[in-house]
């Protein structure tokens, strides 16, 4: 869906490539010298114009509708982008393509009224010079979308049919080292909080069927309203793709933050999201509390295996 929005150009690039192509239109050699100049400068305008309108239709056209997208990329891109500027935007390209059309017919039939050449060159670079004038105005907007197709190209594809494990915990307990360990993706681990600034998704075959694994941001104990962005997409991914939650632990504290701070966290994730949590310790290596919960060492890969196969009884796939 966002791997096939288009370059978006620039409006003077746009306007470039126009008068390119305009520029090499030819039309068959008449004796009556007029009626093959009016001819030429109608065929340049309409070249200008199908190539203008094409270009534009293009962005208009591939650009995704935000609003007829899964609740998950709607909620990421009203984040991530300023969706009415985004529709505002696109309208704008919409527009342009209109004026550009109605423009070269007016002016197909100015031409077609002239009586000598010079009216007809006249009119041409009229034309030129108004429908450059409209390309130019929408600028800004060119400029909001070649972001936008930026912002999307890096969204993460998720198949929202797939039964979806979301792993979430603090920030530094081994979020993306368990990913890693369990599926395809390889997202980025390292010593520091807040390495993993967006959702990765990552798949896990089984005998049962293929899984989704998402690897997400970590996340602070504190209100909705005090988060940033990369913990707010870490809200979203566990809100509307999972089906489970594997909330990860470190009870060795290697991640710079409380035991409390962390379990203080997991209540809340269980009293905003009626959503089947899996409580999982981290880094057994380093320390094995005396808990019930699952231990692992995302790390050595401990107690992956155990995990796998209480993941898929839970999700009813084991
Ligand atoms: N000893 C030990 N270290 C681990 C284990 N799992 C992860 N680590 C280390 O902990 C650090 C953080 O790991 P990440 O996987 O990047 O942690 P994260 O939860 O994804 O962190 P953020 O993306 O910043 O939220 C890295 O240095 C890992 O190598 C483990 O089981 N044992
Ligand atoms: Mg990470």
């Amino acid at each position: 869906m966002f791997r096939e929005i288009p370059t978006v150009l620039t409006a003077q690039e746009i306007i470039d490539k126009v008068f390119r192509r305009a520029k090499k239109v030819e039309v068959q050699v008449l004796r009556n010298r007029l009626l093959m100049h009016k001819n030429l400068s109608i065929a340049k305008i309409f070249t200008a114009r199908d190539v203008a309108v094409s270009t534009l239709k293009r962005y208009v056209d591939k650009f995704p509708y935000i609003n007829k997208m899964h609740p998950f990329y709607r909620s990421l891109l009203d984040l991530l982008l300023d969706k009415n500027q985004y529709t505002k935007s696109l309208g704008s390209v919409a527009w342009a393509m209109g004026r550009i059309e109605g423009l070269a017919d007016k002016y197909y039939r100015k031409i077609k009224g002239c009586g000598d050449v010079e009216c007809a060159v006249k009119y041409r670079r009229e034309f030129y010079g108004r429908a450059a004038s409209i390309i130019k105005q929408i600028s800004p907007h060119l400029q909001f979308l070649a972001q936008a197709r930026e912002v999307m190209k890096k969204l993460p594809e998720v198949d929202t049919s797939l039964p979806t494990i979301v792993i979430a915990g603090y920030p530094n307990v081994g979020k993306s080292e368990l990913v890693n360990r369990l599926s395809t993706a390889k997202p980025e681990i390292a010593a520091y909080p807040f390495t993993t600034k967006g959702i990765i998704v990552g798949h896990l075959d089984t005998p049962k069927g293929r899984i989704q694994i998402v690897d997400t941001p970590g996340l602070l104990d504190r209100p909705l309203e005090k988060r940033n962005k990369i913990e707010k997409q870490a809200i979203l991914a566990l809100k509307h793709l999972a089906t489970l939650i594997v909330f990860l632990l470190d009870p060795s504290e290697t991640c710079g933050y409380s035991l409390k701070e962390q379990e203080n966290l997991l209540r809340e994730i269980r009293g905003d999201f009626h959503i089947p949590i899996l409580e999982v310790e981290n880094k057994v290596d380093l320390l094995r509390s005396d808990s019930p919960r699952i231990k692992i060492s995302a790390k050595t890969g401990e107690g992956v295996d155990s995990l796998v196969e209480e993941i898929l009884s839970r999700i009813g796939a084991g």
